[in-house]
């Protein structure tokens, strides 16, 4: 880890004033687009945005963190803010590069960062998720999308339990169906193909079809391990942890899944209290990456919970390789069927 607290610190209490001063800086270009006084404080929130990430990647040490961002943003942002990205970079080189800046340490780490992320400005996408072509679930997966975006939430759910009444494993609807499904919803709605309605419609649905799976899920012998499974503080996207407990409650393992948005203080009362042999951490968005670093300090400085096994996983953690050793996990796997594979090597059951 970069140990660069002051630095931290310093983002992280100066903010506001930092985004401010960014925004001053782009308004005093001379070049600079003349709409800048339409769009203040969306400008305000876009420079805010950047250094809070800049300050996840300090945090974290790596400057994919950043740059990932960059590129996300470019993509989603809507189109008469995107002009706007790169002259805030600038301004932030400018802001960092200046001898007498209030950070006390030389960051250096944190110009790379930007330039970093400059250089991936023309770079189309930074997801790592395309549509897979398992072609024996493409059909099955394109039908659940069409009834989702036709708004017929029965037709879908239908088609998905009528496979696993055929026999097709819950596991597979699980990664090749649902999962692939949500990706394409995502992409739809980056793209502003979709509204955001539709997307939370899409989200719901799917949760209610997942529900309607538990009954062939809970049925396998107990083999004595404990699971707990969360997302952390801030972290709404709970539908890939819940996958992961899915898989390991089919392996026979005891799982307690706490959902979205856990305070790291009943995360570790709830390792301790349920023996736990493996806690389970996602993270979707990569700002909240310096929360799971502080879960795991806290664990591990925790004499009664200090020797749980971690894994993590989710987007950033997919996206920028070696990240989770870098904060102190012990495991991490890609996808629910690999985070089997990767306590199995742990726990041998
Ligand atoms: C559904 C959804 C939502 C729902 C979540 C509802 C819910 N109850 O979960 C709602 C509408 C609330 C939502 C909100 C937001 N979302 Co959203 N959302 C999605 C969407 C469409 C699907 C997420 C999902 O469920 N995927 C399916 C699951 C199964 O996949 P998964 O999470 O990757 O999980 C698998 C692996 O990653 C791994 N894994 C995951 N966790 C773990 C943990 C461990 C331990 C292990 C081993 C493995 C593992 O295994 C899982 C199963 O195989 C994605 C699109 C996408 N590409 O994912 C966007 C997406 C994640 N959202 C996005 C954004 C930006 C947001 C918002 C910030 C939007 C906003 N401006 O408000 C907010 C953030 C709120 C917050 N504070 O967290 C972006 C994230 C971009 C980024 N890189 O930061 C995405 C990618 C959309 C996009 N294409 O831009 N979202």
């Amino acid at each position: 880890m970069i140990e660069s607290p002051n630095f931290i610190t310093f983002l992280n209490e100066n903010r506001f004033q930092l985004a401010h001063r960014l925004v001053e800086k782009i308004g005093d270009q001379s070049n600079t687009i003349a709409a800048i006084d339409d769009f203040q404080p969306q400008i305000q929130k876009l420079a805010f945005e950047l250094v809070d990430h800049l300050a996840d990647a300090v945090a974290s040490d790596n400057r994919r963190v950043f740059a990932n961002f960059v590129i996300w943003l470019n993509l989603t942002i809507q189109p008469e803010l995107k002009d706007f990205i790169k002259p805030i970079l600038i301004a932030m080189q400018d802001e960092f590069n200046q001898d007498g800046t209030d950070a006390e340490d030389v960051n250096l780490f944190a110009l790379s960062c930007i330039e970093e992320g400059l250089s991936e400005m023309g770079i189309q996408s930074c997801s790592p998720q395309k549509i897979r072509t398992v072609n024996k679930f493409d059909e099955i997966r394109r039908q659940y999308v069409d009834h989702l975006l036709a708004g017929e939430k029965q037709k879908a759910i239908d088609g998905i339990l009528k496979q696993v009444k055929g026999g097709m494993s819950v596991k597979d609807i699980y990664l090749h169906v649902l999962q692939e499904a949500l990706y394409k919803i995502g992409r739809l709605w980056q793209e502003n193909k979709i509204t955001v309605a539709k997307e939370h419609y899409c989200t719901a649905v799917t949760q209610l079809a997942i529900s309607q799976l538990y009954p062939y899920i809970f049925t396998t012998n107990k083999n004595g391990l404990n699971l707990v499974a969360v997302c952390v503080g801030g972290e709404v996207h709970e539908i890939g942890v819940r996958m992961v407990a899915d898989f390991f409650e089919m392996e026979g393992w005891n799982t307690w899944y706490l959902g979205s948005n856990t305070p790291a203080e009943s995360i570790i009362d709830s390792v301790i209290e349920n023996k736990t042999d493996l806690l389970a951490i996602s993270c979707t968005i990569s700002l909240h990456i310096r929360r799971v670093i502080s879960i795991i300090r806290m664990l591990r400085s925790n004499p009664e919970s200090k020797d749980v096994c971690v894994m993590v996983g989710g987007q950033p953690f997919n996206q920028i390789p070696n990240l989770w050793k870098e904060i102190g996990a012990d495991l991490y796997a890609s996808n629910a069927q690999d985070a089997i594979e990767a306590a199995r090597s742990r726990f041998h059951f």
